[in-house]
């Protein structure tokens, strides 16, 4: 599909256009969401493991102006590259850039556009650009949602209406326990996502499978979550929300979690700031511990989305 302002790489137009899965996969979590280098290596593995599965992986963002679909290893270098400053000042030294990519949700896509600006897209975005080119699945680590507090800070993540708004399955591990999960899960039933479970029973919380928070559907065949996603597009439905736990748990992650958010709330962190900042003080507080965790399910992730969308386009195939 030819959107203006959209520009796909030769191998994700050659996929689409023939019906070949292919799986988005979003840029924030490169610039904002994990420290150099590790960053360039987890987008990178999560485009292996996409390969892997016998999809195309299409990594999104914003260059100069221009929704990229399909980034390539030297513009998902100097994405990470950005993140210089989440990065230990050794490794600061030698990066090849030093220029900050902006973070885009959704509804930023359009302004930078226009502007002829950099960014990097998060869920929100990654989905919206998706949507609009036909790409049916993506994958990341953990979705933003409604901030703790937010009775009085109204911090709700575009991610959220986004996805109830356009058409792609999104596999992640749930949502980070720095958000308010069951306040997450009241706002997605309010407004039509449905979250299913991929052979879990139970809402994951990013470091651990639990949440507290069981799930309506489990879902153990790929054929039966391939005939939902088909019911949901035939009835004029949304997003879906796919959730799978992380393959190794970090426990007692919440203590880190409660520090990181009275310290953002004690320097005023607000917007799109607020959850780079927690992500980034929670893996310090854990010694980086998490940061394994982290790039353990994102390749997880990416592995069982690459499953999904095979399935899809091999079920429309023989429609
Ligand atoms: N949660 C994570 N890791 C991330 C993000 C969220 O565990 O990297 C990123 C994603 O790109 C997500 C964005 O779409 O943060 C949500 O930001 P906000 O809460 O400002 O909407
Ligand atoms: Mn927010």
């Amino acid at each position: 599909m030819n959107v203006e302002g959209i520009e796909l790489s030769a191998e994700v137009a050659a996929a689409l256009a023939q019906g070949q899965p292919v799986v988005a996969l979003e840029s924030t979590v490169i610039a904002h969401g994990l420290p150099y280098p590790v960053n360039v290596e987890t987008a990178l593995a999560m485009e292996a493991e996409v390969r892997a599965g016998g999809a195309v992986p299409a990594t999104v963002g914003v260059v100069g102006g221009r929704a990229v679909v399909g980034m390539d290893e030297h513009l998902i270098t100097r994405f990470g590259a950005s993140a210089w400053r989440d990065t230990p000042s050794a490794e600061r030294d030698v990066l090849p850039s030093k220029q900050t990519v902006a973070k885009l949700g959704a509804r930023d896509l359009a302004a930078a556009v226009a502007l002829g600006q950099d960014g990097a897209t998060t869920v929100g975005a990654t989905v919206r650009v998706a949507a609009l080119v036909g790409i049916e699945v993506m994958a990341t680590g953990g979705i933003g949602g409604v901030h703790r507090g937010a009775a009085q800070s109204w911090d709700i993540s575009g991610d959220l209406t986004t996805l109830a708004r356009y058409p792609v399955l999104v596999v992640c591990a749930g949502a980070k326990a720095i958000l308010d999960i069951p306040a997450t899960l009241e706002w997605l039933e309010t407004h039509g996502v449905p979250v299913v479970g991929w052979q879990c029973t139970e809402f994951p919380a990013f470091y651990t499978a639990r949440s507290g928070c069981r799930l309506d559907f489990t879902f153990e065949r790929l054929d039966d979550l391939t005939r939902m996603w088909q019911a949901e597009r035939a009835w004029g439905g949304g997003g879906v929300l796919v959730v799978q736990p992380p393959p190794e748990e970090l426990p007692s992650v919440e203590v880190a979690i409660e520090a990181a958010l009275s310290r953002a709330e004690a320097l005023g962190i607000r917007g799109a700031a607020v959850t780079p900042y927690l992500l980034a003080q929670v893996s310090a507080l854990t010694d980086g511990k998490s940061l394994d965790a982290n790039v353990k399910l994102l390749k997880r992730n990416a592995q069982i989305a690459a499953k999904i969308a095979c399935a899809i386009a091999s079920k429309k195939r023989k429609n």
